[in-house]
């Protein structure tokens, strides 16, 4: 064998030799790269943290806003059914002036047991974060055993009017507008008897006038 031809075998040898060694590199890096893939995990790194949130927290201003309504549910120790229902209230701007004032459904007395009198209440709203008692002067310091109530410009004269309901004969008061409220229970033929919880206004035919839903 030449030394030129020794050379040739040697270097066929060495790339044979070094045949093994590319391929288990190349294995190697594919079985990195396979073992990498294999590795990465499926489960998404968890989103950062929010930031916590001021909590919501509601402060009791009844006393300062100048409401001092209590209900007035009558109860004398005969422990009777309507004594734990009521009762409701609405919020309305019954003046119109932009501020939503509150109407306080009261309860009443039994017959059995008159102690003193207890009305419906309405607080008008100054605007300024307190109420006025305007119960008297809007002609709504009525005695009934009401419970429910529904507010609604039902006559669509632009002022909201009240309707209430409760054991005995249902109420419906309209808004004069002047900042008082006139009986007409009779007349709009809404004095129902029963025993109501709860009341809703409705256009259920769609022709543009309100409809009362009462639910006894
Ligand atoms: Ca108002
Ligand atoms: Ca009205
Ligand atoms: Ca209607």
């Amino acid at each position: 064998m030449s030394a030129r031809a020794a050379v040739a075998v040697t270097r066929g040898r060495g790339r044979r030799a070094l045949l093994p060694g590319s391929l288990f590199l190349t294995g190697a890096a594919f079985l990195a790269t396979g073992c990498g893939q294999a590795t990465e995990s499926p489960v998404k790194a968890p989103p950062a943290t929010p930031a916590p949130r001021t909590p919501v927290v509601f402060t009791d201003i009844t006393s300062a806003a100048g409401i001092a309504f209590t209900q007035n549910s009558g109860a004398f120790g005969k422990k009777y059914l309507p004594e734990t229902m009521g009762s409701g209230l609405a919020f309305l701007d019954y003046d119109g002036d932009g501020h939503p004032d509150l109407f306080f459904v009261n309860a009443a007395e039994w017959p059995e047991k008159r102690r003193k009198k207890a009305t419906q209440a309405l607080y008008r709203n100054r605007g300024d974060g307190t109420f006025e008692d305007v119960t008297a002067k809007a002609g709504l310091a009525v005695e009934m055993y009401g419970i429910g109530v529904a507010a609604a410009d039902y006559d669509n004269d632009g002022h909201t009017d009240l309707f209430i309901n409760g054991l005995g004969p249902d109420r419906l008061f309209h808004n004069r507008g002047d900042g008082t409220f006139a009986d007409v229970t009779q007349k709009a033929g809404v004095s129902d008897p029963a025993f109501g919880s709860s009341a809703t206004w409705i256009d259920y035919d769609r022709d543009g006038r309100l409809d009362l839903f009462v639910c006894n």
